[in-house]
């Protein structure tokens, strides 16, 4: 049941970075289309968006749970639920890119987004030499640590608004809806499989 006592299906995205990567300025900029509402919080933000996929609307709340370094040691108490990752990366700060690159592999080594998608957002690509896609991914060594989840690099500027929509239809496209959940696929296949038994006694 979402917030708004809507009956669409509700999803949940952890969005990740480190303190300025500008997580707070992408899902600001993010709601100004698609806001459907805030819900009150302590100390974290969280969102409502608004989005489509095969012809359901859906609603993503989108947690952004602080990425100053005491907050991170909370990441993991939201980590149950949530159906895909997004990892924002301040991209004009290569200072700080090798911590970044720590945390997300801290979170990724996490029982519970085992399988779950990764996206990692290159953001303030409006800033001379930041990193491109590529670097990003041969610098968070992508290929190997998320070899057994889907993954992508959007690049994006939270001040300009380049990316962001790709960004929001990149992550809808590879979130999960529940009816799409490995236990909802598991449910079909058994049922599936009971079926062909009962065809072939009957035969
Ligand atoms: P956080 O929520 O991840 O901690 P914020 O990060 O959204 O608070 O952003 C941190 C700073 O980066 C802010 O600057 C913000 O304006 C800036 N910022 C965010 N996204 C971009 C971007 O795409 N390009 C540029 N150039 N700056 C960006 P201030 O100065 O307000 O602290």
């Amino acid at each position: 049941m979402g917030q708004r006592g809507s009956t669409q299906p509700e999803v949940r995205v952890l969005l990740l970075g480190l303190d300025n990567a500008g997580k707070s300025s992408l899902l600001y900029k993010l709601k100004i289309n698609k806001f459907v509402g805030t819900v009150p919080t302590i100390g974290f933000n969280v969102e409502m968006l608004d989005v489509r996929k095969n012809k359901k609307n859906f609603a993503l709340t989108v947690w952004d749970v602080g990425g100053q370094a005491e907050m991170r040691r909370h990441w993991r108490s939201f980590y149950q639920d949530t159906a895909a990752v997004v990892f924002v990366v301040d991209s004009a700060d290569r200072s700080r890119v090798q911590e970044a690159k720590r945390e997300l592999e801290n979170a990724l080594r996490s029982e519970q987004l085992r399988g779950r998608p990764l996206i990692v957002l290159a953001n303030k690509q409006d800033v001379d030499g930041a990193m491109t896609v590529s670097e990003v991914k041969d610098f968070f060594n992508l290929r190997r640590i998320c070899a057994e989840r889907d993954w992508y690099v959007q690049p994006c500027s939270a001040s300009t608004g380049f990316g962001l929509e790709e960004a929001l239809k990149r992550v809808s496209h590879m979130t999960k809806l529940p009816s799409e959940s490995a236990a909802h696929v598991k449910e079909n296949i058994k049922g599936t499989v009971n079926y062909i038994r009962a065809k072939s006694v009957r035969r």
